[in-house]
Order: C-alpha cells, then sequence, then structure tokens
C-alpha cells in the first residue's frame, strides 16, 4: 500500500502528498464510524482511485497531536503574538504555553509586528522578553514588514515541523510569506471597528521552508483547558515545576499550604507575579471544569 503525508486539509480532503505527487482523498468510510479524524501531518496508508484522488485507508501512529490548531506530528510550536494591534496578551500567552507544555511540545515564543511599536510599547515588549527568558523560553522580536528579527529566526526552522499558532490578525501568515517570499499566502488587515482579526487563513497547510515544513494555521483567541489535569496544572509553568519538588507537602497547589517553595519564590521575585497569577486563574478554571461534570 503506497504511503503519504498529509500536508492539508480543506473542506472535507486531505491532500496527501507521496514524493512529488500530491492526491485528494477521502477518509475511508470506517473513520468516520471508528471516531477518527485524519489530521494534517499524519502519515498515511492511501490507495489511489485516479492519478489525482485516493482514499486513506490507515493513520500511522502518531508522535504528538494538537486539537487548536489540529496538526500531528510537530517537532515545535511558534507562538505568535503581535506587539500591537491586538496588543501583547500575555495571559493568552501563559495559555498557549500550558496547552503546548501538556501535549511535551516545544514552543518559541515569537511577538511580532515589532515596526509599529512605539518607544514605549516596545520597552514593555522587553520587560516580558525578559521574564519569559528568565523561564528558558526563547522569545524572538519580529516584523515581517521590515524583516527585522527574520535572520535569527529562520535556523530554528531548518529541517523541523513547526507550527505556527496564535490568535487571529497577529500576523502568522504574513510571517510565513516573509519567510519564503515565493508563497504569497493570504493575509488581511484587522477589522478597525472590531480591533480582531477576520480569520484570514482557514485551514491548516503544511508549507516547504528552510528544509522543513511551516504549518500556518487559522487564528483563534480562546483555548480551554479540556484534557488539563489539576495535579499537572504546575507541570506546565516549568519555573513551578522546578521549584515544586522543594515544597513541604508532595501535590503541593501552591495556592496557601505552608512551606510553599513558589511562595518564597513569588516573594522573592524569582517567580514572576502576572505567571503565578495566571496559574491561579487557571487552577480555578480546571476546578469548575471538574465540578460541573
Ligand atoms: N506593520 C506590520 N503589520 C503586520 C505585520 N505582520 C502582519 N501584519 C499585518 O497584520 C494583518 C494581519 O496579518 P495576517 O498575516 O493575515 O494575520 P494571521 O495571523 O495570519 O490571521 P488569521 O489568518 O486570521 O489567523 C495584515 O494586515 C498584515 O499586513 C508586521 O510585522 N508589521
Ligand atoms: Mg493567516
Ligand atoms: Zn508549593
Amino acid at each position: 500500500m503506497p504511503k503519504g503525508k498529509i500536508i492539508k486539509a480543506l473542506s472535507g480532503f486531505y491532500y496527501v502528498q507521496s514524493g512529488t505527487l500530491i492526491y485528494q482523498c477521502r477518509g475511508r468510510g470506517l473513520f468516520r464510524k471508528q471516531n477518527i479524524t485524519p489530521l494534517v501531518g499524519d502519515y498515511v496508508e492511501y490507495e489511489s482511485t485516479s492519478l489525482t484522488d485516493g482514499t486513506i485507508l490507515a493513520i500511522e501512529e502518531r508522535e504528538n497531536e494538537l486539537n487548536r490548531p489540529p496538526i500531528a506530528n510537530v517537532d515545535q510550536a511558534l507562538l505568535i503574538f503581535s506587539a500591537v494591534e491586538p496588543n501583547f496578551d500575555p495571559k493568552l500567552l501563559d495559555r498557549f504555553l500550558v496547552h503546548i507544555e501538556a501535549r511535551e511540545i516545544s514552543p518559541t515564543i515569537c511577538i511580532t509586528k515589532m515596526d509599529l511599536a512605539d518607544q514605549t510599547e516596545r520597552r514593555t515588549i522587553k520587560d516580558w522578553q525578559a521574564i519569559y527568558e528568565k523561564i528558558g523560553y526563547i522569545v524572538h522580536l519580529i516584523s515581517s514588514h521590515t524583516e527585522e528579527g527574520l535572520l535569527e529566526l529562520k535556523p530554528l526552522l531548518r529541517e523541523k515541523t513547526t507550527v505556527i499558532a496564535g490568535q487571529s490578525g497577529v500576523g502568522k501568515s504574513s510571517l510565513v510569506n516573509a519567510l519564503d517570499v515565493t508563497l504569497s499566502i493570504e493575509t488581511n488587515a484587522i477589522s478597525e471597528s472590531l480591533g480582531r482579526g477576520k480569520h484570514t487563513t482557514r485551514h491548516v497547510e503544511l508549507l516547504p521552508i528552510e528544509g522543513g515544513f511551516v504549518a500556518d494555521t487559522p487564528g483563534f483567541s480562546s483555548l480551554e483547558f479540556n484534557e488539563i489535569e489539576l495535579e499537572n496544572l504546575d507541570t506546565c509553568f516549568p519555573e513551578l515545576a522546578e521549584l515544586s519538588s522543594s515544597c513541604k507537602f508532595r501535590g503541593c497547589t501552591h495556592r496557601s499550604e505552608p512551606g510553599c517553595a513558589v511562595k518564597v519564590g513569588l516573594e522573592n521575585g524569582e517567580v514572576a507575579s502576572s505567571r503565578y497569577d495566571n496559574y491561579l486563574t487557571f487552577f480555578e478554571e480546571i476546578s469548575t471544569r471538574k465540578r460541573r461534570y
């Protein structure tokens, strides 16, 4: 049976690349009954029904998968936020980071539209950059318009499969275009009245860049922690995870337990208060969800 990789999903079709050929495939009927959804990034066995069409018969075991955006078998995630238009949102960033950390996918943070930031805004972004770099995250400050920071970003992508994720209108497709000018993917100005994007990109697609693949994805802004267990939440905050082994009680939730090393870290400035606050908010959110079901 021939094998290939799904490089695009659009309107119920999966585009399976095999060597230099691309087949437009449907999933086999059994998938629906078994509740199996093929994902972009999947390695599949397919059967060609014509020179251009085919049916996906089997999906190989996934190394990892994300539901938002829907993709499988990625090496890393590039989390895109804009400095302005829309303004940088550290709480949403922490939400994305938790989601990615829970899947054990390595995230890199990218802050776009630096060309639009004035002196004060640039300073604010640099402060956030320092906070996240201290935790150990890599933070790139870029502009797809002036190409600031792109040269430094490229080596990260080399021969890897990278998923680009972020809110609508932050400049995901613009970044992909700036990385490879031959691609010319559709982008759109954010709507002035709504102050948010129009959801220009509507499908997930793997694009060949720097000898690897970059997946452009549609934007989204809400992200729920459906699959994250309360007791695992702190492991999704690397700096909390590191301190938690020094907490007096095993299973410390770092809220009000005595001898909590995270609380000490917060007091001496080792843990950023924004990060700790977001941890508490997410903790509350997950507990409420638990009670609901
Ligand atoms: N000045 C400036 N504008 C940018 C930059 N990157 C993107 N933009 C603009 O921001 C708007 C949205 O960009 P897109 O690339 O379509 O955003 P997106 O994240 O792909 O949005 P969705 O596909 O809806 O998720 C467009 O008008 C871009 O020209 C940048 O670095 N600097
Ligand atoms: Mg887009
Ligand atoms: Zn603790």
